[in-house]
Parts: C-alpha cells; structure tokens; sequence
C-alpha cells in the first residue's frame, strides 16, 4: 500500500541475545509521543475496525505473529509481523483490522501523538465518506 513500508531493521546478535532498533531520521520520519501495546491477544480474535486521520504509526511484534490488514477503501493489503526484526510505518488513513497468528503475541505501535478518540473513525462507513472527501480535498491517503 501507497503509504504503508514494511522495513527489515537490523538484528545485532550476541551469544547473551538479539538487540534490533530503529531512529527517526531513519526509518521513521517523525517523533514518538506515545507507546502502547496489545498482549494477552488471544489467537484468532480480531482487533481494530478503525482508521486514524492524523496518526502516524510504527508497528512491531516482539514475539509471536501478527496479520494486519489495510485498505485504503479500495485495496486491501495484508501484513505479517512475525520476528522482532520486522516494522511497519503506517501513515495516516488507512483502515485496519488485525488478528493475532499466534497465542499470546505481543503487539508493540509508537504512535505519533497523544491518544485522541477524534482521531479515530470507527465506523467504515463514515471511513469511506471521508476517504472521498479526503480525495476531494487532498492526496491524503
Ligand atoms: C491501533 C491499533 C493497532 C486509550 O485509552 N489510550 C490509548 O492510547 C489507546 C491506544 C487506547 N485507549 C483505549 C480506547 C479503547 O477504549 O483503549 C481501548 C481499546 O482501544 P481500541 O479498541 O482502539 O484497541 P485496538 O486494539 O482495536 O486498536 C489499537 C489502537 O487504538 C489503534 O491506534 O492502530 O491498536
């Protein structure tokens, strides 16, 4: 999806573990407000049914296996978090659903500010007017 990258960062082994990270400037271009995190995220049960209008995001998995799904109102793209190594860097305006692949995944998001519930649109048919106004307006998805 247009705005969506999906980025391998890297993985510095040693005997005693694994260290990976990522840095604005680099993978990511903005600053992190906040940082929260899905677990106890039971196999199979779907989470999301929203979008963000301003939110920008990265997304990684810790541990276990995550499928993401996007749309932008038109295509869906899927996305599997399955290794530490693994981000997402979602820009704003995309719906989204996801489901845990694996019992007890851990889901991590470094959002790009301060919980908001106007930021959310939760309902995908409001999703889809907005996305036309959007559209009409500006490129912004
Ligand atoms: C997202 C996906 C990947 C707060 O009070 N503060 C917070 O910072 C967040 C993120 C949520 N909440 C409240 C809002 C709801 O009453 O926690 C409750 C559960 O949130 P929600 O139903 O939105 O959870 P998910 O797992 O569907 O979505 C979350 C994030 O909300 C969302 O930004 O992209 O994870």
């Amino acid at each position: 999806m247009k705005n969506i990258n999906q980025i391998d960062i890297k993985k510095i082994k040693s005997p005693g573990g694994s260290l990976s990270f990522f840095e604005k400037g680099k993978e990511i271009d903005f600053n992190i407000k906040r940082i929260y995190y899905i677990y106890e995220f039971s196999k199979e049960n779907r989470r999301g049914f929203h979008a963000h209008k301003d939110l920008k995001q990265v997304m990684w998995c810790p541990y276990g296996a995550i499928e993401i799904d996007f749309t932008d109102g038109k295509d869906i793209t899927k996305y599997i978090l399955d290794d530490p190594t693994k981000i997402l860097v979602v820009n704003q305006g995309y719906w989204r659903e996801f489901v845990s692949l694996k019992e007890n995944s851990i889901l991590c998001v470094g959002a790009s500010d301060i919980y908001s519930e106007d930021d959310y649109i939760r309902d995908y048919d409001k999703y889809l007017e907005w996305v036309e106004e959007s559209y009409n307006d500006e490129d912004t998805v």
